[in-house]
């Protein structure tokens, strides 16, 4: 029998308490009567991490003795968010602390919001690499997670006079959820030179010597399950000098400057997460990132395997690495070293044993996004992995010659290198070539990786070298933790809590959909999460908005493919229809509160200016005594998780609208729908599976479709390009400075009119506009309206990460789930 969270430190109200006071006066060394609300969090957090700690070394313990198939999932982000109230709930006494800390004099509520999100990530792959370790544990796979431990993540975003501000994010001046490791170090080499020479078997070996030396740190977070006690880990790196504080020798010397500017160049690797989503910039010090912790990390590996005394060619039965996207590329190469160099295979060998361990996610088709160093730059940075990239090429190419023999161009298209000016390593290539399995994240983006940028892929390895597997969410903290309300009526209907484990079983709400009472209570909550939400608007942003209206939601990273200026240039034509209607039909109009959140990349101009022009039309619409409750638009700052959870269950509708092709799956998508909204989105990523579970009655779909896009494009540029006649009077209104300084916003409007709408915005625009009148017309019908929520909710239990743990359990890294120890 499995046991639940072990009850070692505490297990009731009075327990927890006692563990809390004893934090307060003992840990933190402060009397209860002055213990304010950052030191109840931090005592609370206190008390729960000791509970979890019996778990984790339980988890760690017991996989070490069973010594199984392990997962390794590589990935530069974890965007983890709060730590504690998910602590709390997958432990299952989040009650027992509620009443505990009540007794205590503080509101649960008031405690959870002192954490700081741990941001470590940018978007969507990010977040989705979180909901992943969280279904790992819940499941019991042995699974760990390998990262960065950015002393800076995602910047804050401040909005000042409409513009974005980014603002540092010190998120670690308090973190009791991480165990710095200072033990479990690894010397991370850069720069340096390769010598050839011959071992005392008269063969030739490679020696990388020289350069430099920068230490890693481990620092380990636990990683709860929900309801088993297995707790897994994450591992971040973070660099130091290798000299310790400081380097005596130039202390001795004298030279005490120059040993603490050492220190700091070190630590500079892992101090910020780079703001780009989307955007690949080639910077040398994301490159020094990316070797740092993909050396780290399989410096590890390669050490826990060897504890077993196994023979080499075992080691893909015990390891399995998950590179998510390309960032961890550089692992295929520095594990060929170490077999190579170090461990003394032969490069055959080596390399059956690193194709079989590593497997490559792909995230997104632009391709602005995808990754390439300068060849030169490897050569310096790291000199012996140039060379075997240059050999891993050559026997790839020599491969592709014997299938292909006529086809030179064939050789040229999918060569590692580029053979542009300067070189490039294409890395993306050398993830494909290096793994044995590749898969996209939604099925049309997997379709699409196999029939454009990986197409020569297929025709050499066949088809079967690549897969698909759906991205998910985790429904404990996109449902349960986001929406607790709605998660407790699920369950009354549902057979209790069985859905958070096996989300299928929202299947049985189906029934309750026509349930008068049934839908009086679910209207009541989504009505409750709009207030909630309304609330945090007003705080926020000091306008006021009616709960009652319409609460129509894009929040996502900015981005042009993305298209948030196609919702706000909707906005405007609103905006414009309502101005010029007779009172007796503006009365009788749908109120609408159009809520816009996301962060842009700092260096991406017109990202900004999107920003810049809802901010300026919000400012216009919210002060027009014409309008009144018709409309409002809302740009929340500093979108992020915890912000998230508030704003996912109070959408009716939420917004999924980039360019057919463009957004490889989506996950937010499943997370307003999971919650009780509908979506209007276009034929993309994820969007194409939810409309086939949940019923095309139940989403509002528009726009031209992927296999369209090109022939549109190709008529932008070569063909007459006329702009759609609505689309044009919402320019003449900007360009007439109705919305503030015309010129601002010049380059948004000749994006579309001059240069070639790559991304359709004029396309679309019809389409777009008649469908959100649909809604409007959807939305009258109350009963109706909650009917469809309430059956889209029932349909969605497919999107749960559980069941893309399993899909690539079984056709990727062939690993099994672990029973945890028995309780004693
Ligand atoms: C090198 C710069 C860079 C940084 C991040 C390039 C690419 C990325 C990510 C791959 C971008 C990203 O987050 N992609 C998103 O991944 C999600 C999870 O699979 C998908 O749901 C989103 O559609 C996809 O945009």
């Amino acid at each position: 029998a499995w046991r639940k969270h072990q009850v070692k430190n505490f297990e009731d109200q009075d327990g927890f308490e006692r563990e809390v006071v004893r934090h307060v006066e003992t840990t933190l060394a402060r009397s209860l009567f002055n213990c304010d609300e950052k030191a109840a969090y931090a005592a609370t957090s206190l008390a729960f991490r000791d509970r979890l700690i019996n778990d984790w070394n339980k988890t760690q313990q017991q996989q070490t003795y069973r010594d199984n198939k392990r997962v390794y999932y590589l990935s530069l982000e974890f965007l983890m968010g709060r730590a504690l109230d998910n602590a709390m709930l997958n432990v299952g006494l989040k009650d027992t602390a509620k009443a505990g800390l009540a007794d205590l004099g503080f509101r649960i509520e008031d405690i959870i919001t002192q954490e700081n999100d741990a941001a470590l990530g940018n978007g969507g792959l990010g977040r989705l690499a979180a909901c992943f370790l969280d279904s790992l544990a819940s499941l019991n796979y042995p699974a760990w997670g390998y990262g960065l431990r950015y002393r800076y993540g995602i910047f804050k975003q401040e909005i000042i006079d409409g513009y974005q501000v980014e603002v540092p994010d010190y998120w670690l001046d308090f973190n009791p959820w991480e165990f710095p490791r200072h033990d479990v170090t690894v010397n991370i080499q850069f720069f340096g030179n390769v010598r050839k020479t011959t071992n005392d078997a008269g063969k030739t070996v490679a020696v990388w010597e020289g350069g430099e030396i920068v230490q890693a740190v481990a620092y380990d977070v636990p990683i709860p399950g929900y309801d088993t006690p297995t707790t897994n880990n994450l591992r971040l790196w973070s660099s130091k000098a290798s000299g310790g504080e400081f380097d005596f020798q130039k202390f001795n010397n004298g030279d005490y400057e120059s040993s603490v500017a050492d220190q700091q160049r070190a630590e500079t690797i892992s101090a910020v997460l780079y703001p780009n989503d989307n955007l690949e910039r080639g910077k040398e010090l994301r490159l020094k990132q990316q070797y740092f912790w993909v050396a780290a990390s399989l410096h590890d590996i390669v050490r826990r395997f060897k504890k077993s005394k196994r023979p080499w060619s075992e080691f893909p039965d015990q390891v399995a690495i998950q590179l998510n996207d390309t960032h961890p590329t550089l692992a295929v190469v520095e594990l060929q070293r170490i077999l190579i160099d170090i461990e003394g295979l032969e490069w055959d060998v080596a390399w059956q044993i690193v194709t079989s361990t590593f497997s490559y996610t792909n995230h997104t088709v632009l391709p602005e996004a995808l990754e390439k160093w300068p060849v030169g730059l490897i050569q310096h940075l790291l000199p012996r992995h140039l060379q075997i990239i240059f050999d891993i090429n050559l026997y790839f190419l020599q491969l592709v010659e014997k299938s292909f023999p006529d086809d030179r161009d064939m050789l040229r298209r999918v060569s590692i290198i580029e053979e542009s000016q300067p070189k490039m390593v294409r890395m993306a290539y050398l993830a494909i070539v290096g793994s044995h399995k590749v898969n996209g994240v939604a099925e049309l983006h997997s379709d699409l990786i196999k029939t454009t940028i990986f197409k020569d892929f297929v025709q050499i390895y066949g088809p079967d070298k690549f897969t698909n597997v759906t991205n998910g969410i985790t429904p404990r903290r996109w449902l349960h933790q986001a929406n607790p309300r709605l998660s407790e009526l699920i369950a009354a209907k549902c057979g209790g809590k069985a859905f958070l484990t096996d989300l299928t079983n929202l299947a049985k709400l189906e029934q309750f959909a026509e349930d008068k009472e049934f839908r009086k209570e679910w209207a009541e909550i989504k009505y409750a999460n709009k207030v909630r939400l309304a609330k945090h608007i007003k705080t926020t942003t000091g306008v006021t908005v009616n709960p009652s209206a319409l609460f129509d939601i894009q929040v996502k990273r900015i981005h042009e493919y993305k298209r948030q200026q196609l919702n706000i240039f909707g906005v405007i034509h609103r905006y414009l229809a309502l101005k010029a209607m007779p009172l007796e039909e503006k009365k009788k109009q749908l109120p609408r509160v159009s809520i816009f959140g996301g962060k842009a990349a700092p260096g991406y101009w017109m990202a900004k200016q999107i920003i810049h022009l809802i901010n300026s039309v919000g400012s216009v619409i919210n002060n027009d005594a014409d309008i009144g409750d018709l409309l409002k638009v809302i740009f929340l700052e500093d979108y992020n998780v915890s912000k998230a959870e508030i704003i996912c269950p109070a959408s009716d509708i939420s917004e999924h609208i980039s360019t057919a092709g463009t957004e490889a799956s989506g996950t937010s998508n499943m997370k307003f729908v999971l919650n009780g909204g509908l979506i209007i989105g276009t034929c993309d990523g994820a969007n194409i599976e939810i409309t086939r579970e949940v019923g095309e009655d139940n989403i509002f779909l528009f726009g031209n479709l992927s296999e369209d896009v090109e022939d549109l494009r190709h008529a932008h540029t070569y063909g007459s390009h006329t702009i759609d006649s609505d689309l044009e009077q919402v320019f003449k209104e900007i360009e007439g400075g109705r919305f503030g300084t015309p010129h601002d916003f010049g380059a948004m409007i000749a994006a579309v009119r001059e240069h070639g709408d790559y991304y359709l915005v004029s396309d679309d625009f019809h389409s777009y506009i008649e469908t959100q009148h649909l809604v409007d017309e959807a939305y009258r019908n109350q009963d109706e309206w909650v009917t469809r929520c309430i059956k889209a909710v029932s349909r969605m239990g497919f999107f749960s990460s559980d069941r893309c743990m399993h899909e690539y359990a079984e056709s990727i890294w062939n690993v099994e789930p672990l029973a945890p120890a028995p309780s004693e």
